[in-house]
């Protein structure tokens, strides 16, 4: 272009080495922290040798890595004035600012674009957008649908600075002049297949950036995330199941202020955090397209993320039940049985699942016809006592001919749904079946096959919803059983961690598309369940990538029977909320290995208060289901599922909030005091929505738990005892029987008298229970409506009642009697008789004591 011949050649220096190399006074004044690394490539001995052909500075690091498995400080750094892109000139446009970037040298990756054009687009005042795009040549972008703007922010709570030499974004909060990016700390890559952004941070407090196991509050201590959808049982510092690059957090100094960033790409990538402290975005496809968001509290940011990639849908009413499901029940029949028992011993339950053993030979749209030959009559039995079923599939299709046909994939093949190899074949892989081929969800007539055959199999199965797994898409094969050609695609000059195993990039769709496959096939099947049966879908899947929370649920995984998973889960449902796939749950008492009774009670009590609550055991294990143990264990179980079913009320408006506010339903305490810096690490209590507060045991062996509180006035869910607290650590009595529930001052809470089903229950009696402030005040809501219609807001067929407590008369105010302040409007909500632990056994106000 014009420009490059202006200002010079490309193409000198660099990659053939006639550059100088820097200068070790300027390598040593780089701080550990801010070193960026200059050679990630895994599994390479960096020596001076290597890091000096990139002309970077080679510092053997003084300490040791954090932690087995990290990098911790890089031995080889880029030096100050490392070459990058220029801003050589920019332009207003409707919606910001438009501009030219150009380098001169090329960097020792392949295929640099020497020529980039940058985009500011001042969104709304509360979102920035900036894409870096190859103004030459069109490059991949993630097909999800964004909203676009049509006139500039007129108030940005924003301000953007470019650095032209070396280019760099400046993106400070205006009302502060907190600085939340800053991209100039490192330098610009953007070559074929790496493209690199690195930005500081403005603290330490950074969450999401899923799907990882991990803390809530991320370690920033050299930690690298990988990002690539990957079928694993959860493991500390891998990738797993989802992708999700988006990211919450706190501003500098703990004033409470929070923002978000989000980047739009589905390439596999590694995001390194160090403690600057600092990000670095590094990713081998696609184009640098990211949103910052200003929240300014933790909870708007998350609604301003959702905004872009969409609400969560609104659970039909008994995904919010129990459910229950393992792997290897073995037969339709003994299924059946555990269905019953748990009917005669009263204990609520919604939904029976089952995992792939009910399949004939694992085929999808099958069943087994000799042990589950009772499979349609035990469906209807479940209809008939107002419960579900659920059922898993596989996206691999069989291609092995049975005796007879195999209608999905002979009818696939026919209608040509089926991933290819480039030379036009189709792409075979092995899942459980055997060889199986892959279906591409990105495409209507895939949808179109994929609703005829959930058709088909309805007509002989009449299950409620679906449970996708293995959608990474996972394959026991490495690419195919062919192996992986021999291409650019398959051998990228940089392979961020572990995404070479299983179903590997193959083709150029692959490449930019592997993370996006859970997502699509959530699509297909919430849209095919909704026109089979005209009601809200019910879709569990694996695999997840931003948008999901509009077509599924996630559960996390295959997780062990260990007291560290279940501690584990409650990071995991919250990283979820942030991600806005708000119905979220792990396994109850743990997938694999043998739970215990006591770790089996103390998860129920728990996952009571997962959004997604779902008991799940892998096959070989004993039972773990309620009834399988003793009186005292299934006794305090039934406890805890009877007292969620008396919430799900307080739930269902919770999810009412998240899917038309972007709102968390399970929520972290931050959220609710982002003041409070003691609660920006707590992962072991948290919150359903701003005041009801969980503090569940985490731990064998003992009858207490400590939890903090907040500031502010708490009272006991059960006996409505009050504690002031300065915002300090309590102990808490907890039997095996209880688990701590706390009501947050100035809070009206819709319950209802719980049953077996939630079915039965949308008719049971309603009830509120307030918790009045110091001032006497509270406040809540209920949203209802006929728990399965779909778009009941929209065709306004639903009741929406806020409640609010006013103190009337002040004069004949006394602590501890609550007779003044009853429930404005409650006509319809009277208390009713309880006689039972699961709701409260005093008051229906708790009033300061
Ligand atoms: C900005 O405008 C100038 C003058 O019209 C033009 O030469 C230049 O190419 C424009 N730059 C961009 C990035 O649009
Ligand atoms: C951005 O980072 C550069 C490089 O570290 C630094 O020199 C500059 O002061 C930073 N700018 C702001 C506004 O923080
Ligand atoms: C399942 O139970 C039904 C009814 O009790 C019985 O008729 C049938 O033989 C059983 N099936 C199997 C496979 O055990
Ligand atoms: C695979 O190739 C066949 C023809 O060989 C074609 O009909 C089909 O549409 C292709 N599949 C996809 C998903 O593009
Ligand atoms: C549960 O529902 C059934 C059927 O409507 C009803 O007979 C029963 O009384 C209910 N139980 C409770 C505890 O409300
Ligand atoms: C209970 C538990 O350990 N949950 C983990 C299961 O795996 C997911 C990842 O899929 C983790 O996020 C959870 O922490």
């Amino acid at each position: 272009s014009t420009l490059l011949l202006l200002l010079g050649s490309p193409g000198t220096g660099g990659g053939d080495g006639s550059r100088a190399l820097p200068e070790p006074q300027a390598c040593g004044v780089v701080p550990e922290a801010w070193r960026f690394d200059c050679y990630p490539e895994r599994g390479v001995v960096v020596t001076r040798e290597l890091c000096e052909a990139r002309n970077c500075c080679f510092i053997p690091a003084s300490s040791s890595p954090p932690a087995p498995g990290r990098n911790g400080v890089p031995w080889c750094f880029y030096p100050p004035g490392f070459p990058s892109y220029s801003l050589v000139s920019v332009n207003a446009t409707d919606l910001g600012q438009t501009g030219t970037l150009v380098k001169m040298v090329k960097t020792y990756y392949p295929k640099d674009i020497l020529t980039l054009q940058l985009e500011l687009l001042y969104e709304t005042d509360n979102r920035l957008r900036v894409r870096i795009t190859d103004p030459s040549e069109s490059r991949f972008e993630v097909p999800i649908a964004v909203p676009k703007a049509t006139e500039k922010a007129s108030n940005p709570a924003y301000s953007v600075e470019l650095s032209n030499e070396p280019f760099g974004i400046i993106v400070k909060r205006t009302s502060t002049g907190a600085v939340l990016l800053n991209t100039t700390v490192a330098p610009l890559f953007y070559c074929d297949q790496f493209l690199q952004l690195s930005s500081s941070l403005s603290s330490q407090y950074i969450y999401g950036l899923g799907e990882h196991r991990s803390s809530f509050l991320h370690d920033i201590h050299w930690n690298t995330l990988t990002m690539w959808a990957r079928d694993v049982a959860p493991t500390e510092l891998t990738n797993l199941y989802g992708v999700h690059p988006f990211y919450l957090a706190m501003d500098e100094g703990g004033t409470g202020t929070a923002h978000g960033f989000f980047l739009l790409n589905s390439n596999a990538m590694d995001v390194v955090l160090q403690p600057g402290p600092a990000i670095t975005w590094r990713t081998i496809g696609g184009i640098l397209d990211f949103y910052v968001f200003l929240g300014p509290d933790p909870a708007s940011v998350i609604g301003q993320y959702l905004e872009v990639v969409g609400y969560p849908a609104m659970p039909v009413y008994w995904a919010l039940g129990y459910h229950l499901c393992r792997w290897g029940y073995g037969s339709s029949n003994a299924t059946w049985d555990v269905v019953k028992n748990m009917r005669n011993y009263g204990i609520p339950q919604d939904v029976q699942w089952n995992d792939i053993d009910y399949m004939d030979r694992s085929l999808d749209f099958t069943f087994d016809p000799t042990a589950f030959s009772t499979l349609p009559d035990m469906v209807k039995d479940l209809h008939s006592h107002g419960q579900r079923y659920v059922m898993m599939l596989d996206p691999g299709i069989s291609s092995v001919q049975p005796e007879g046909g195999y209608w999905p994939y002979d009818e696939g093949l026919r209608r040509g749904v089926f991933i290819n190899h480039t030379d036009g074949s189709t792409l075979i892989g092995k899942v459980w079946p055997g060889l199986t081929a892959f279906p591409d969800f990105s495409d209507d007539v895939t949808h179109e096959w994929w609703y005829d055959n959930l058709k088909r199999f309805h007509d002989k199965v009449p299950f409620d919803g679906l449970w996708i797994d293995m959608n990474e898409p996972s394959s026991f094969v490495d690419g195919s059983t062919v192996g992986c050609p021999d291409t650019e695609l398959e051998n990228p000059p940089y392979t961020p961690g572990e995404t070479h195993t299983h179903l590997s990039h193959l083709t150029s769709s692959h490449y930019n598309m592997h993370s996006l496959y859970g997502l699509l096939e959530a699509k297909a099947s919430a849209r095919a369940l909704k026109r089979m049966l005209g009601k809200r879908a019910f879709v569990i899947s694996r695999s997840t990538f931003p948008s999901q929370g509009q077509y599924s649920g996630h559960w996390l995984g295959d997780n062990r029977s260990h007291w560290k998973d279940m501690y584990t889960s409650i990071a995991g449902m919250l990283t979820f909320n942030l991600l806005g796939v708000p119905l979220v749950g792990a396994d109850i008492c743990g997938f694999s290995e043998q739970t215990e009774e006591e770790l089996c009670v103390r998860w129920t009590q728990l996952g009571a208060f997962y959004p997604f609550t779902r008991n799940h055991n892998s096959i070989d294990q004993k039972p773990q289901d309620p009834p399988a143990f003793s009186p005292r264990a299934r006794s305090a179980m039934k406890q805890s599922l009877l007292l969620r079913s008396s919430l799900f009320p307080l739930l269902y408006t919770l999810f009412h909030r998240a899917h038309t506010h972007g709102h968390t339903v399970a929520r972290p305490l931050l959220f609710e005091f982002p003041k409070d810096v003691r609660t920006y690490g707590i992962d072991r209590q948290f919150l359903w929505g701003k005041s009801l507060m969980v503090t569940p045991v985490l731990d064998p062996g003992v009858d207490y738990v400590v939890g903090y509180f907040p500031q502010g006035l708490w009272y006991d869910y059960y006996t409505g005892d009050s504690i002031r607290s300065k915002g300090e650590e309590l102990r808490l009595k907890a039997p095996l029987d209880h688990i701590n529930l706390h009501l947050r001052e100035g809070a009206v809470i819709p319950t209802q008298r719980p049953n077996t089903t939630l079915f039965v229950s949308s008719g049971q009696p309603l009830h509120l229970v307030s918790s009045l402030s110091e001032d006497g005040s509270a406040g809540g809501e209920l949203f209802w409506d006929d728990g399965e219609s779909i778009d009941t807001l929209e065709t306004d067929q639903y009741a929406h009642v806020v409640f609010t407590v006013v103190k009337v008369r002040s004069d004949h105010y006394r602590p501890g009697s609550s007779d003044h302040y009853r429930p404005v409007r409650s006509d319809h909500y009277r208390p009713v008789l309880r006689s039972d632990q699961y709701a409260p056994t005093t008051t229906d106000q708790y009033a300061p004591t």
